[in-house]
């Protein structure tokens, strides 16, 4: 289906900060090949926003914040399961910078998103304690944006969690499948696709902005 953007519209990149990126400390496979045919995306949209993961050291998401665990392990905290991982994206270090390769020079926005230490986020939108807000529903409001078009890393945790709660706000939410990649641990992939196609989601490729 054809989509052309519109004055309403963003395009919402996700987490392409270094750490993601292969060499980084969770690296996504191909991470970088998507770097390219965003930079093309997003010039046919005259509103971009990007979102940028940015945790404290010692953050509850890090496996090495809890004794005796492993990167890619599940456990439990009071606000629900939570996949622990390698430190990532820590405040001011290099692997929480954009890439330089991204050429966004109208980025109108971006969005720190897990700077709480003992809460994890995902979502652009709100915190893993599903109460927390960032701002950016009031924001996107404000701006009288209507359609979200989501691209990054990684299609599965970021992107999902932010395009679920962009449709439950109600933002028509589209997500360009070729311009994001997973890191698929533990069946997260399939899980993924099936909670943002629930949301009421629309799963596109980049051919089909025109
Ligand atoms: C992400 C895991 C941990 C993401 C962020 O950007 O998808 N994944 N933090
Ligand atoms: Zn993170």
């Amino acid at each position: 289906m054809p989509i052309t953007p519109r004055s309403d519209d963003m395009l919402l990149v996700v987490d392409l900060q270094y750490d993601f990126l292969p060499g980084g400390q969770l690296a996504v496979a191909g991470g970088d090949q998507i770097i390219l045919l965003i930079n093309r995306l997003g010039r046919r949209f005259e509103n971009v926003g990007m979102t940028q993961d940015w945790h404290p050291a010692g953050h509850i998401s890090f496996a090495s914040s809890h004794s005796g665990t492993q990167p890619f392990e599940v456990m439990q905290l009071p606000y629900g399961p939570q996949v622990l991982w390698p430190d990532h994206c820590v405040w001011d270090t290099h692997g929480a910078q954009f890439s330089a390769d991204v050429e966004l020079p109208h980025t109108q926005l971006v969005v720190r998103k897990g700077y709480h230490e003992v809460v994890d986020s995902y979502s652009g939108f709100q915190e893993a304690d599903r109460r927390t807000k960032t701002g950016l529903e009031g924001y996107l409001r404000e701006r009288g944006i209507r359609r979200l078009f989501i691209a990054g890393l990684a299609t599965d945790f970021c992107v999902n969690w932010t395009a679920v709660d962009a449709a439950a706000a109600g933002f028509e939410t589209h997500v360009i499948e070729d311009a994001c990649r997973a890191i698929d641990t533990g069946g997260s992939l399939a899980k993924a696709w099936a909670d943002m196609h629930a949301a009421g989601v629309r799963r596109i490729v980049a051919g089909d902005i025109v």
